[in-house]
């Protein structure tokens, strides 16, 4: 199995609910490492450069004005098949639809307010880390 990291990041429902630790432990359990981690404030630029693929769907101003109310985390995580990983962890978008036991199952309450993001594949993982982090801002864990 490969050795992959993936961008995460702890939406603002979610931090403001107080849950950063509980989602951070739920990567810990599932093997994934957190190679680095910070709480940015996004502004209105940040969220729709961030989201740019959604430009023309119709939930693209309600999803930036979401991801602007209120700090995140944004983090890069590092483990066997992280992308595909840590989606699984999430569950899927609309947390109604969402398996037990997974991120938005258990901490989000719509659509809209979902509590996390995660990369749906290699090459936007790449492209999502290097928005938010400098490649010194990354510490690779050798165990
Ligand atoms: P994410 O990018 O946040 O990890 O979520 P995702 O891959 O599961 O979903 P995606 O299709 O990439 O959509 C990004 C975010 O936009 C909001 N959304 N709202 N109202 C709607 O129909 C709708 N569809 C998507 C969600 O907050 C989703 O996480
Ligand atoms: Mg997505």
């Amino acid at each position: 199995m490969a050795i992959e990291r993936t961008f995460s990041i702890v939406k603002p429902d979610a931090v403001a609910k107080n849950v950063i630790g509980a989602i951070y432990s739920r990567f810990e359990a599932a093997g994934l490492k957190i190679v680095a981690s910070k709480m940015v404030h996004l502004s209105k630029e940040q969220a729709e450069g961030f989201y740019a693929e959604h430009k023309e769907r119709p939930f693209f101003p309600a999803l930036v004005e979401f991801m602007t109310s209120g700090p995140i985390m944004v983090q890069v995580l590092e483990g066997e098949n992280a992308v595909l990983a840590n989606r699984e962890i999430m569950g899927a978008t609309n947390p109604a639809e969402a398996a037990r036991g997974t991120l938005r199952s258990d901490f989000a309450d719509s659509i809209d307010a979902n509590a996390v993001h995660g990369s749906d594949a290699l090459a936007s993982a790449e492209r999502e880390i290097a928005y938010f982090f400098t490649a010194d801002e990354i510490c690779p864990r050798t165990r």
